[in-house]
């Protein structure tokens, strides 16, 4: 228990001055009450559940390039994490299939390598779980958890490098400051196969968009994996093991599966895949974020429906729209390209021609052709990138 305080603590000290509101908004055609909070740290944002803390993103935040810091989406497995960092005595280390294990203070890290600036996507395996049908056991998340953000920090194969990894490694491992409540949940860490580790991406930040990570973005640091989804994004990075073989923890070989045969990670609930594999890239999707769902606009006049779209980093190339359950196709206009692993805003001119209710569809493309399925589903309620509806009212 060294050094973790439980999450009782924290949560003390998180939510005990909170001011909870109630806001109602309308989700895939179905009302649903959002519960608000403000911890420490933080700015409103919808509450899923408060031990551990998971946050999710109010959906108006994404009309932004870059998610601001104290709004960014929250997302951890297990409840003991530490309320406070000592920053003088932290330190990352590195240790195994290397020549010289090494204990890096922060200061190490700011002034011993050369600084990385990368924009990425942030995004948890289950955002919008919510909206699998039929519905799937987890963290019923719309589609706030993620979030675009630029990292600063130092390139994961420098650290390595310094370290001496040695040739013959296979993997290397990821273990944060959070610890299990119980000694029966397993500690959450997770590997990447050692060329990945080393591709001159991956990296370990110590900024989020220009400032010090909030606590619960998993300050000090965070491995960030670009284009992979968010659950390898390891949070109050501690230590790093360099191993000869692959990993065998419960977060790799257990959790975190997905279909390996099918596209989009898909299965069906009456016959679910038999060989499993642990999820990796981000799938092509697009999303709508404004205006929100069940709106009003106005017959004759132009209104701009704004969205965004990203993938693994092969990069969007196109955003198209449907106004007649997908018979027809017309091109999106795309926002600056701000970087292969960003998203992309886009906008489109609607105007709707009479009194009715809309259906719009989104679906976006990637530069090697990958685009969204009509339907999905998995058991876990991963991956999500179903061709997005949203419905408006021309009034
Ligand atoms: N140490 C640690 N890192 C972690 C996790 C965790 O539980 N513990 N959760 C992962 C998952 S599943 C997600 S979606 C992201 C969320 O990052 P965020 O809280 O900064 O949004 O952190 C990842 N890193
Ligand atoms: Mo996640």
């Amino acid at each position: 228990m060294k050094n973790i305080f439980f999450i009782i603590a924290l949560l003390l000290t998180i939510f005990s001055c909170n001011t909870k509101t109630e806001s109602t908004s309308t989700v895939a055609g179905a009302t649903a009450k959002d519960e608000l909070i403000k911890p420490e740290g933080k700015d409103s944002m919808l509450l899923l559940t408060d031990r551990p803390p998971n946050l999710e993103t109010p959906l108006k935040y994404f009309l932004q390039d870059y998610t601001p810091n104290n709004v960014f989406f929250v997302r951890w497995h297990l409840a003991g994490l530490p309320t406070k960092i000592n920053i003088d005595t932290f330190r990352l280390r590195v240790s195994g299939n290397v020549q010289k294990e090494l204990s890096l203070s922060m200061n190490d890290l700011k002034t011993k390598f050369t600084p990385y600036t990368i924009t990425a996507v942030c995004q948890c395996a289950g955002n919008s779980r919510s909206f699998f049908d039929p519905r799937v056991p987890g963290g019923q998340w719309k589609n706030g958890a993620m979030g675009n953000a630029k990292w600063t920090g130092v390139k994961l194969k420098d650290i390595l490098a310094m370290a001496g990894a040695k040739n013959d490694s296979k993997e290397v491992s990821f273990n944060g400051l959070d610890a299990p409540p119980m000694a029966a949940t397993p500690d959450f860490v997770k590997s990447l196969k050692y060329n990945h580790a080393t591709d001159g991406e991956v990296m370990i930040a110590y900024e989020m968009n220009g400032e010090q990570l909030p606590l619960l973005n998993g300050y000090p640091l965070k491995l960030v994996v670009p284009g992979w989804y968010a659950t390898y994004w390891v949070g109050m990075l501690s230590k790093i093991d360099v191993l000869t073989d692959t990993f065998r923890g419960f977060w790799m070989q257990k959790a975190y599966l997905i279909p390996k045969e099918s596209k989009n990670g898909n299965e069906h609930p009456d016959s679910l895949a038999t060989k499993m594999q642990p999820i990796n890239k981000i799938d092509v999707r697009s999303l709508f974020v404004s205006p929100e769902p069940g709106s009003a606009i106005t017959v004759g006049r132009v209104t701009d429906i704004q969205g965004l779209a990203f993938d693994g980093g092969d990069g969007i190339t196109k955003v198209e729209l449907s106004a007649d359950s997908g018979k027809t196709w017309m091109p999106a206009k795309l926002d600056a390209d701000l970087g292969k692993y960003s998203w992309r805003r886009w906008h489109y001119n609607f105007t709707p021609a009479k009194k009715d209710i809309y259906y719009l569809q989104i679906k976006a493309t990637n530069a090697k052709g990958e685009t969204q399925p009509e339907h999905q589903w998995n058991r876990s309620g991963y991956m999500r990138n179903e061709i997005e509806t949203l419905m408006i009212k021309a009034e």
